[in-house]
């Protein structure tokens, strides 16, 4: 028989983290809200949601992989904003941040959504965080659900079969 799995958007009882970067706080205070809104709009209560607050970008992984070695959440949003500067310091801190968290997801088998914004001004920052362009928070939130309910389904195919 024909298997097909595909997760779907419903928080259900999953404990969710995110940790959200100071840096550029003015952008990334709204991805946080997008994320929190998400989140609770697919029936995540308040008590399963937990924010932690990091310096910047390159943080992100660090504070991730801690909150994953608490074995306390079912997936961890991060969140950041990373703007084009006059030096090469800000492609340093968007590569290493999508390194370590893809890295980190890979590992772990826990999902890490990647809801760091890179542009090139703060404009195009803004229209990313709940204007113009939708709010990648409100994205990475709805990747984390999806990605919670399509590990849960391969682990019940895994013990279905042995
Ligand atoms: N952190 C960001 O989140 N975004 C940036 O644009 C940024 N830039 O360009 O400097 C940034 N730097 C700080 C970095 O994340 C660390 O907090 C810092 O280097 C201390 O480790």
């Amino acid at each position: 028989m024909e298997k097909r799995i595909c997760g779907d958007l419903a928080a259900g009882t999953s404990r969710f983290a995110i940790v959200v970067s100071r840096f550029n706080e003015f952008v990334t205070r709204h991805l946080l809200s997008g994320a929190r809104d998400a989140l609770r709009r697919h029936g995540a209560s308040e008590a399963q949601i937990t924010e932690v607050w990091v310096p910047g970008s390159w943080e992100l992984a660090t504070a991730a992989r801690a909150l994953i070695e608490t074995k306390q959440f079912d997936a961890v949003i991060c969140l950041g904003c990373v703007i084009r500067g006059q030096t090469s310091h800000h492609e340093h801190v968007a590569g290493q941040a999508a390194r370590s968290l893809s890295q980190l997801a890979v590992e772990s088998r826990v999902p890490v959504a990647f809801g760091v914004l890179t542009t090139d001004t703060l404009e195009q920052a803004i229209e990313r965080a709940g204007s113009k362009a939708g709010n990648k928070g409100a994205d990475a939130a709805l990747t984390a659900i999806e990605m919670t309910n399509v590990l849960a389904q391969i682990r019940a195919l895994a013990k279905s079969t042995t």
